[in-house]
């Protein structure tokens, strides 16, 4: 290799840990990074990102910069000495399997509570919402004024969902079809919608406003357009929406239809 071709080679491998960190650095900037966090756990979850990163970031920036190093140091072509071949160590194989698995570990015990508090410690109320995934929509259903599910006063909408602000709320999800995965990005809920079974998501959401509900699982040819709204409002707004919708389901259907059960794997 010509002495210019190593140095090309050694910069080129420099340019990747420097343009790497600059992405992460500019992106906040131009509005390309987490996006708004309104929910009460979301904090918990985003410095667990954040650590990840962090740690991730040193051993990516470490490891780039001693290949870059190698390359410029050791380049044939500047009459260096040739590089030494070594066939295996055991001491630097248990090392670098120790420390990997000694993070991995740390990080599974620190991460315990954001996940129980995401995951396990299901709040004691029945279903705000049931929201039922299909390709490629997402439909929800309301307890009507008897506050049951699966009665006839349902109130059914598509896309369109609201929940109240600063009190807990309660999904059940489930999926009519394929594997979806219902992501509501601004509480850092993401959630799988498996066909057969009943998921309960809960979280709080701490700011009012209009917000996406988007399918993170690749689930057929419209997975692209599967995308709904959320709108989390104050509890008397809520109500007074929800009023409006319900009157509205009963102006369009006088005969409610004894069955109109739409979901399916009840
Ligand atoms: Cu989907």
């Amino acid at each position: 290799m010509s002495r210019l071709a190593g140095i090309f080679w050694a910069l080129l491998f420099l340019a990747v840990p420097i343009l790497g960190v600059a992405t992460f650095a500019v992106a906040p900037g131009y509005g390309i990074w987490l996006p708004k966090d309104v929910s009460v756990h979301g904090a918990s979850i985003d410095s667990l990102f954040y650590f990840i990163l962090v740690l991730t970031g040193v051993v990516f920036v470490v490891t780039e910069g001693l290949l870059f190093w190698f390359l410029w140091k050791y380049d044939v072509a500047r009459g260096e000495r040739r590089a030494t071949y070594i066939q295996g160590s055991h001491t630097l194989e248990v090392v670098w399997t120790i420390i990997p698995a000694a993070t991995l570990l740390f990080i599974a015990i620190y991460q315990m509570n954001a996940w129980a508090d995401v995951k396990m410690r299901r709040p004691r109320m029945s279903p705000t919402v049931e929201v039922i995934a299909r390709q490629f929509e997402w439909r929800l259903r309301y307890p009507g004024r008897d506050g049951q599910l699966g009665t006839s006063d349902d109130l059914h909408l598509v896309n369109d969902l609201h929940l109240p602000t600063d009190e807990e709320v309660l999904v059940q999800l489930k999926s009519m079809d394929v594997l979806h995965s219902f992501f509501l990005p601004h509480v850092r809920i993401k959630q799988d919608a498996v066909p057969g079974m009943k998921i309960p998501v809960w979280f709080k959401a701490t700011e009012a406003g209009e917000f996406d509900i988007v399918c993170a699982e690749l689930c057929g040819w419209g997975h692209y357009k599967m995308k709904g709204r959320v709108t989390y409002e104050p509890r008397a707004a809520f109500d007074a929406w929800l009023e409006r919708k319900y009157a509205e389901q009963e102006a369009t259907q006088p005969q409610p239809e004894p069955t109109a059960d739409i979901a399916t794997n009840d």
